[in-house]
């Protein structure tokens, strides 16, 4: 007979629901989505901050599990989430591209949050035995420890979903014991790809020697002997939800309203969170330096920008709109002819699932130029939604994306070489529609076969030993 699976206890930043004014929503969002069906018949809970929000529930009916919130103080949100998570650990883990802020203050936060998710998360363990623990992302990283010390035999994943930098990168910030300790609470480390991981593990390597920490492998072992394990495990999409909303109605009439808006030229489309991240800044530029070289483009092709409003209590990110909409408007002021339409659209807002997805079947080339990004699921979602409708764009897609690790037919740029970029689009724009279909039938493929829920498997798989 088959054992039953094994509930989980999932523990991230935030609560994965949302106040839509008369009641409470899933809110959308590739985990949620890949968690519901799996928390759905394991059971369990899921531990996270409820945003402020004072009535937040216990229970919705289309999740079958328990939801522990959180509280915060105002000071806690300040100095844990807007402080240490997102000016000292965010940039720090994205190689450095902004100077991270070193303050002891927010790190003294860090820990007290951590531990009272630590607290939630034993908590919802006690009320559930024999679960899985499944700690998410950077704003945790000493949960997996803190959990460790009160249940030492508890079976713990950490999935990390930004990039791990280079082991002198990570060596700047002066908690760097603490953090790596308290991630190795966990029985397996999991990140996006084998170079993440392989920076963790020589990290670990160099900075915990003297704590007695050994690597063996992809491995480090534990002064009492334990063993900690890491895996690279590329997160996905749920390609057949994707797949649903392209080609339904709704999305339908969406497309043509785009397709009549830019009738008869082609479409460059961008979809970011509005982060230094994202390399928005260098793909302006880049496409203005399309227009200057190739004045016969500039009634031919628009350039879609979609920046969903992100971080805008933090400095960096003001400053980098200011920037973004500088530039986007100094390339329209500079190329619109008169009567004519401008060649840079720029919406700073979300976008309802059936829209993005009109604008991505819409797209003829599709710009993923982050700096440096985890994952990115912009352009697995960019191919899932050309995939179902049975299109060929080309996807020019930046090589400090763990997504490039995968899709490997699309056209590999390095976005700090803008010149370089802006010729790399013009090939876009003149890739003959062979190669393009072969391209997107590859990487649809490939989409499909990883999608979210055997991701969730097999991280699922890999927590259990
Ligand atoms: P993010 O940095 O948020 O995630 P990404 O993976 O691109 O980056 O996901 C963004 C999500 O927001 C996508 O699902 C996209 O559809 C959505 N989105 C973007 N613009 C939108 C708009 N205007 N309207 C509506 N939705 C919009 C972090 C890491 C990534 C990693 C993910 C998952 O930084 O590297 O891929 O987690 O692990």
């Amino acid at each position: 007979m088959q054992d039953s699976p094994r509930p989980v206890v999932a523990v991230a930043n935030r609560l994965p629901v949302h106040d839509v004014g008369d009641g409470w929503q899933l809110s959308p969002g590739g985990l949620v989505t890949a968690l519901k069906p799996v928390m759905s018949a394991r059971s369990g809970a899921w531990v996270g901050w409820d945003g402020g929000s004072k009535d937040t529930p216990t229970r919705l009916p289309e999740l079958s599990i328990e939801l522990a919130p959180v509280r915060l103080s105002a000071a806690q949100v300040r100095d844990y989430y807007h402080g240490f998570a997102n000016r000292t650990l965010w940039p720090l883990l994205h190689n450095a591209i902004e100077k991270p802020v070193f303050e002891r203050s927010w790190w003294k936060a860090y820990g007290d949050v951590n531990a009272r998710f630590a607290d939630a998360a034993v908590k919802a363990l006690d009320a559930t035995p024999d679960a899985l623990l499944w700690v998410h992302d950077y704003h945790l990283l000493l949960v997996p420890e803190l959990v460790r010390a009160r249940r030492p035999e508890q079976r713990t994943g950490f999935f990390l979903h930004t990039p791990w930098p280079s082991p002198d990168v990570f060596a700047r910030v002066p908690w760097r014991k603490e953090l790596l300790l308290g991630l190795l609470g966990a029985d397996v480390v999991s990140f996006h790809t084998g170079r993440y991981l392989t920076n963790f593990v020589r990290a670990c390597g160099r900075l915990l020697k003297d704590e007695g920490v050994r690597v063996s492998g992809d491995s480090l072992v534990l002064p009492d002997g334990r063993t900690v394990r890491t895996s690279a495990s590329p997160i996905s999409i749920d390609v057949a939800q994707f797949g649903k909303v392209a080609t339904s109605e709704q999305a339908d009439a969406d497309l043509a309203v785009v397709q009549e808006q830019f009738a008869g030229r082609t479409v460059l489309l961008g979809v970011d969170r509005l982060d230094y991240t994202k390399g928005i800044v260098e793909r302006l530029l880049a496409f203005e330096a399309l227009l200057e070289r190739r004045p016969d483009l500039r009634e031919q092709v628009v350039l879609v920008q979609v920046a969903v409003p992100s971080r805008d209590d933090v400095r960096e990110y003001r400053q980098l709109r200011s920037n973004v909409e500088q530039i986007a408007g100094r390339i329209n002021g500079r190329f619109t002819q008169p009567g004519k339409d401008v060649p840079v659209h720029y919406l700073y807002r979300s976008l309802a699932p059936q829209a993005l997805s009109a604008y991505y079947a819409a797209a003829d080339v599709m710009l993923v130029t982050p700096l440096v990004d985890g994952m990115n699921l912009v352009a697995k979602e960019y191919v899932a939604v050309q995939d179902a409708r049975g299109l060929c764009g080309a996807l020019v897609l930046s090589e400090f994306t763990g997504a490039a690790d995968e899709l490997e037919e699309s056209l590999l740029c390095n976005p700090f070489d803008v010149e370089g970029l802006s010729a790399i689009v013009e090939r876009a724009l003149e890739m003959p529609v062979e190669q393009r279909r072969a391209a997107m039938s590859a990487m649809g493929r490939r989409v499909t076969e990883h999608d979210v829920h055997s991701w969730v498997d097999v991280q699922l798989a890999d927590i259990g030993g």
